[in-house]
């Protein structure tokens, strides 16, 4: 067919660099941006697969996250919103492997097990390509993808379409909020020097006020992610340069990409406090909870976490708050898939990936009660907060600027400071370690990576050296996006958790 010879030829002008084997890891192929060029090529090609076989919109997000300015990556965006379907993940590294010759019978190879009908039109947006969406964030990708395919339904399918969504949503929360003070409007945003930074200086216009942000690391001089951004300040749990902090004061990092966010501030004793997602988990259901009470709702809420939520956050939420909670392996499709399963669920990775899914049952019986004009006051109102709640968070996934309009409402509508939120409970000291070894791969856990199962013994080694520690824990896991294996370990003290995290990264040798 003429198509495959024209594929061939323009693949030609993308040639793989020799030898180069990649693979579509956690969150799609990230790499030193002078290797991804055969890569780019390729993923449009699949993803006009995708599109053909799903007969439906599908995403292409060009970004590299939180990683260093000379890296890039892309990933393809499911009709959901969601990230591709595991098996696709598959074939885009066949793809982007296949030697020029061998291109085409890969491709050939996918058209024939999905069976696509190579008639069916194609539908793909994405910033740099076809229908071109310009500049984004990825999660503002995710939302628009969703649009589309459900005929607007989730929302309008363009960036001012989600900022009016988003922003309606957070002024209806917030404006009825009684003696909100000029600080409680205040926010210092650390932008990474990524394109989240421009795109919540569009989203603040839409805000009439009602949340004013110090914008630092906006892009005009610093480097993308370079010791800023919510990867950084949340590994090196410190602040990041180029934020001009008052002590007491409410801050928060983006990613990259925007679609990680972490909370933090300084005491006046000068000590950095960090709000992660473990923290920010129990903010956002702590206040669903109460709502769904006070509306006397029962609806069935559940928060997902990985096994890097601090053990106080996941202790407090069991046994204090009594919520469900679930653990799931690393990356956010797993999280997504597992909230899934609840009419509310809400999902955070501690470094500040996650957000809200609400089934379609928990947002009619929401609406019912919201609209039902025998229904009290009380419940009405906790229906009306719900229903606006729902409005702006970004079910697709995880949004930092959606997920700081939600942080915001709740801290306004709760009358809490960034203190009394932290105060909740007190995180474990905890540390993370990143162990070079010449195949990260031959660690294989289970239990939601919490236990190794091979190399024999590594597990028991671990055991023992908990054993040494109060309220230890420790877990070792290959790296999903670096070459490396990643240990974790925390402990009643921070010299403990230290200590602890290297005897087990020796412990890895
Ligand atoms: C990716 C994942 C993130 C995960 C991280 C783990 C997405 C969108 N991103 O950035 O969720 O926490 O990988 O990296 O899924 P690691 O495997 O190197 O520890
Ligand atoms: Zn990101």
């Amino acid at each position: 067919m003429a198509q495959f010879e024209e594929v061939s030829q323009k693949s030609a002008l993308h040639p793989k660099p020799a030898g180069l084997v990649l693979q579509y890891g956690t969150a799609g192929f990230r790499t030193n941006a002078k290797n991804l060029d055969h890569v780019m090529f390729r993923m449009g090609l699949l993803a006009t697969l995708r599109s053909k076989n799903t007969k439906a919109t599908i995403g292409v997000m060009v970004t590299a996250s939180h990683n260093p300015e000379e890296d890039n990556g892309v990933k393809l965006i499911d009709p959901m919103g969601e990230m591709v379907a595991m098996v696709w993940e598959g074939y885009a590294t066949q793809l982007a492997n296949a030697e020029q010759d061998d291109l085409l019978p890969a491709l050939k190879d996918i058209i024939k097990r999905e069976a696509i009908n190579m008639t069916q039109e194609a539908l793909l947006c994405s910033p740099p390509v076809l229908s071109d969406y310009g500049l984004v964030t990825t999660p503002q990708l995710h939302y628009m993808v969703c649009c589309q395919n459900t005929q607007g339904q989730y929302g309008e399918a363009t960036v001012e379409g989600y900022y009016r969504k988003l922003s309606q949503a957070f002024i209806r929360l917030t404006k009825n909020v009684p003696n909100r003070t000029d600080d409680q409007k205040h926010l210092c945003v650390d932008g990474a020097n990524g394109i989240g930074a421009l795109k919540v200086r569009e989203m603040e216009r839409h805000l009439e006020r009602e949340l004013q942000i110090s914008l630092f690391n906006d892009g005009s001089s610093g480097k993308l992610n370079h010791q800023c951004g919510a990867d950084f300040v949340k590994v090196q749990q410190k602040a990041p340069t180029g934020v001009e902090m008052t002590v007491g004061e409410r801050c928060c990092s983006f990613d990259g990409d925007a679609d990680r966010i972490v909370y933090y501030y300084s005491s006046s004793a000068g000590r950095f406090h960090l709000l992660d997602g473990d923290k920010i988990a129990t903010l956002i259901s702590t206040f669903l909870k109460e709502l769904l009470t006070q509306a006397g709702l029962d609806l069935k809420m559940a928060v997902v976490q990985t096994a890097y939520a601090n053990g106080s956050s996941t202790q407090y939420l069991e046994n204090t708050m009594k919520v469900i909670m679930k653990c799931t392996k690393t990356g956010v499709k797993h999280l997504h898939h597992a909230a899934q399963e609840f009419d509310i669920g809400v999902y955070f990775e501690s470094n500040g990936h996650g957000t809200v899914l609400f089934s379609k049952t928990a947002e009619q019986k929401i609406k019912q009660l919201a609209e039902d004009s025998t229904s009290s006051d009380e419940k009405k109102r906790a229906a009306l907060l719900l229903q606006n709640t729902i409005n702006v968070i970004n079910q697709t996934v995880g949004d930092s600027i959606s997920d700081m309009l939600l942080i915001e409402a709740i801290l306004a509508i709760k009358g809490m400071t960034v203190q009394q939120w932290d105060a909740i409970y007190s995180d474990l000291p905890n540390r993370q370690l990143k162990v070079r070894v010449s195949n990260p791969r031959v660690i294989d856990t289970t239990d939601a990576e919490r236990r190794a199962v091979s190399p024999a013994g590594l597990q028991e080694a671990i055991d023992s050296l908990v054993k040494k520690y109060r309220q230890a824990r420790s877990f070792v896991r290959p790296s999903g996006t670096e070459d490396v294996v990643r240990v974790y370990a925390e402990a009643e003290t921070q010299e403990s958790a230290d200590a602890l995290a290297h005897e087990v990264s020796l412990a890895v040798y």
